[in-house]
């Protein structure tokens, strides 16, 4: 299986493709990334060092992949945090040249756009770039709690709030919805929930929560779930296998007190994840 990944590439640390690549290797995957910038580490620590590409840099080498006529062997396209929608319209582009050279190719677009406490993080015009324009454009989409509540416009705290949400977003393209770190109403304090949904019905999982906001996170995650999808065509137990490999990992970040996660040491977690946790059928 072939994914091209456009995400941003930090070369410390892990964050965008520097956390997404390596587990859908892992798992088998040939991965093709392509990055839309390459920073010296993730933006969390508040300084770094690098430069953001262009909607261009990212056309151009998308052109040449093509060239080698393999997009038709591409199984989908993963994309990420989007630095202006400029790169946007490029990863658009790309998602685009895939489907048309394999019908079946799905794209999965993480709608990076802010997360509860600390609201909108990028750039002025890509939370409506990302709800009018690529959202409805893409198959399978993953934002967390903050960003499902941007996109659909209203709470999804009570279970019929995120049942409306869920329903909203549907409608408005993605056949597949993860939503990750959601706190609903019913969400005991020492937990969170992901949930995944299609138009036929969703799936909740409860993982404990831990006193850890790692960047990455959410970049592995969307990954995971993705594989999976694509490999099993089963989104419930995507969700399932997703969850506990994210918890394996954190679990592994949180004993070993590093600010990055630990995702080459506990690379067994994407194989064998060492716990399990229910995957229940929404209310
Ligand atoms: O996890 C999202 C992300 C992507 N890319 C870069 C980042 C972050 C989060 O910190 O810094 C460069």
């Amino acid at each position: 299986m072939n994914i091209l990944s456009i995400q941003s590439h930090v070369v410390f640390g892990h964050a965008g493709n520097a956390a997404a690549v390596f587990p859908m290797q892992r798992l088998g995957v040939e991965v093709w990334p392509v990055h839309t910038v390459q920073f010296s580490n993730h933006t969390g620590y508040g300084a770094w060092t690098g430069r953001v590409f262009d909607g261009p840099a990212i056309e151009e080498i998308v052109e040449g992949i093509a060239d080698r006529g393999v997009l038709g062997t591409c199984s989908g396209v993963l994309s990420g945090y989007m630095g202006s929608s400029d790169i946007g319209n490029a990863v658009l582009g790309a998602a685009h040249r895939v489907r048309i050279a394999n019908s079946k190719a799905l794209w999965c677009c993480d709608p990076v756009i802010g997360d509860v406490g600390r609201g909108i993080f990028v750039r002025p015009g890509i939370p409506e770039f990302l709800r009018d324009v690529a959202v409805p454009q893409a198959d399978i989409v993953t934002p967390n709690h903050f960003e499902l509540e941007y996109l659909t416009g209203g709470s999804a705290r009570s279970a019929a709030d995120l049942r409306r949400a869920l329903a909203t977003l549907h409608v408005m393209g993605p056949r597949i919805v993860l939503a990750t770190s959601v706190l609903a109403e019913d969400t005991p304090a020492d937990a969170l929930d992901m949930i995944a949904s299609t138009p036929e019905g969703a799936w909740r999982v409860r993982i404990p929560r831990l006193e850890l906001n790692a960047n990455g996170t959410g970049d592995m995650v969307a990954a995971l779930f993705f594989v999976h999808v694509l490999r099993d065509g089963d989104v419930a137990g995507a969700l399932g296998k997703a969850a506990a490999s994210v918890h394996g990992v954190l679990q592994a970040t949180l004993e070993a007190g590093t600010r990055e996660i630990r995702l080459i040491a506990a690379q067994e977690e994407f194989v064998r994840p060492s716990h399990s946790f229910s995957v229940e059928a929404l209310a």
